[in-house]
């Protein structure tokens, strides 16, 4: 079968709900993907943040057989021999006292959205159901209705209502925003520590840090969805070591399974996630055996191959090499590590598209802004045939462009 037969049928039987680039991949391998016509591509994208770690990367792909062949789910009825040595693992990385596990990234933002309630309700003493949650505008948590219920972006919420009540939507990076909503019943603000979907937004300097003495004057929860700025992604472990800044608590998910299986976390001290008492929440395959197995791997990886240290100097280097490109459609170029928002002056989808065709795969995102987030295995010689490809597309005269 060739890409159009692909295309067919995911055309064919799949609800529209994406609008992918036309290449239908067959294999990965570290920062390579290859489609059905045997053509490679350099991946730019990363599953969005989820294989940090490279496609297939052998570590975890040993893991993942040796345990599926052992046992992949024994629901939370019982215990297994790889969730608990997966949350200490995680609680020694992430320095907090206790861990919950999750699966999708929503259900880990649904999860503290919870752990936020239940502590404003027994702990901080809010009146019942009136426990409020400041966000941000811009915010992308996930797609469920509670979450979308406090998304800005008018799409994700269309026709999708009655929505979830309790939370306050204000301007990101703005402190006087934050200060001016809060209130007795505010239980936690809930913020991306980066926004990535909407386009690799940076908040100004000091602004985490001031939203964590915020919280401390207030007694209201910091909760930092790391789920696609964490686990090196922004060139520390967290976006918020940037600030030194330490929330109570931190939201954790795709690059954590390093792109085998969804595994995703809640972390925070006894005082919050102390709070759940059995049958309070869960989920079948929450905790499991093949994921936690994965999880353990993928920390490992992390760490031992150094991709935190790398996407710190080879962003750097990465984001000052774009910088020298002169091109009339590049606005400006933001990011922090190897996550980069190319933003142009223009709709960006045609250039991605070009991209696609000299062997390069990125997304656009808000319209004008190309994502670049390569995994962080990437070498310097490949990083330097990313800014080549995006030089030759972005200083193309206009025929060039497919
Ligand atoms: C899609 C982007 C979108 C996330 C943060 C929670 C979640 C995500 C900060 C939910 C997921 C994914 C979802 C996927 C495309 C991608 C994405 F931000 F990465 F670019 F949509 F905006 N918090 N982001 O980034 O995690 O439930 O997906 O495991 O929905 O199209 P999930």
């Amino acid at each position: 079968m060739k890409t159009q037969d692909f295309i067919l049928l995911d055309e064919g039987y799949g609800a529209h709900n994406y609008h992918p680039l036309d290449v239908v991949i067959e294999r990965g391998e570290g920062v390579w993907v290859h489609d059905v016509e045997g053509k490679k591509y350099l991946d730019c994208l990363s599953a969005y943040s989820a294989v940090n770690q490279g496609h297939c990367h052998p570590r975890i792909l040993k893991a993942l057989t040796e345990q599926a062949s052992k046992v992949t789910l024994t629901s939370r009825a019982f215990r297994n021999d790889q969730m608990g040595l997966f949350l200490k693992e995680l609680c020694e990385f992430t320095g907090y006292e206790m861990a919950l596990p999750m699966n999708t990234g929503a259900e880990a933002v649904e999860t503290a959205i919870k752990a936020a309630r239940k502590w404003g309700y027994q702990v901080k003493g809010i009146a019942s159901d009136q426990a409020q949650i400041i966000v941000a505008n811009g915010n992308f948590h996930g797609r469920t209705t509670t979450v979308v219920s406090f998304s800005t972006e008018a799409q994700y919420k269309q026709d999708f209502g009655p929505f979830t009540p309790g939370f306050v939507a204000v301007e990101y990076g703005s402190i006087e925003a934050l200060k001016a909503a809060i209130n007795p019943s505010t239980a936690a603000i809930l913020l991306e520590p980066i926004q990535g979907e909407g386009g690799v937004i940076i908040p100004p300097e000091g602004y985490l840090k001031e939203v964590r003495e915020l919280c401390d004057q207030h007694n209201i929860l910091f909760i930092a969805d790391e789920i696609q700025s964490g686990l090196g992604r922004s060139g520390a472990r967290f976006a918020c070591d940037h600030e030194g800044v330490r929330p109570d608590m931190v939201i954790l998910g795709k690059a954590l399974s390093g792109g085998f299986y969804p595994v995703s976390a809640v972390v925070a001290d006894q005082k919050v996630l102390g709070l759940f008492k059995p049958g309070d929440h869960g989920s079948t395959f929450a905790g499991n055996p093949l994921g936690a197995a994965v999880a353990r791997e993928a920390l490992k990886v992390l760490q031992e191959e150094k991709l935190i240290e790398r996407s710190r100097t080879l962003g750097a280097y990465l984001k000052a090499e774009l910088e020298k490109i002169d091109s009339p459609i590049i606005d400006f170029v933001r990011g922090k590590g190897l996550w980069i928002g190319l933003v142009l002056k223009e709709p960006a989808r045609k250039y991605c598209e070009a991209l696609r065709e000299r062997g390069i795969l990125c997304k656009e995102t808000h319209v004008n802004v190309i994502r670049i987030a390569p995994p962080l295995v990437i070498e310097q010689a490949e990083l330097d045939l990313i800014v080549s490809e995006f030089k030759a597309v972005l200083t193309a005269s206009e025929k060039v462009l497919v």
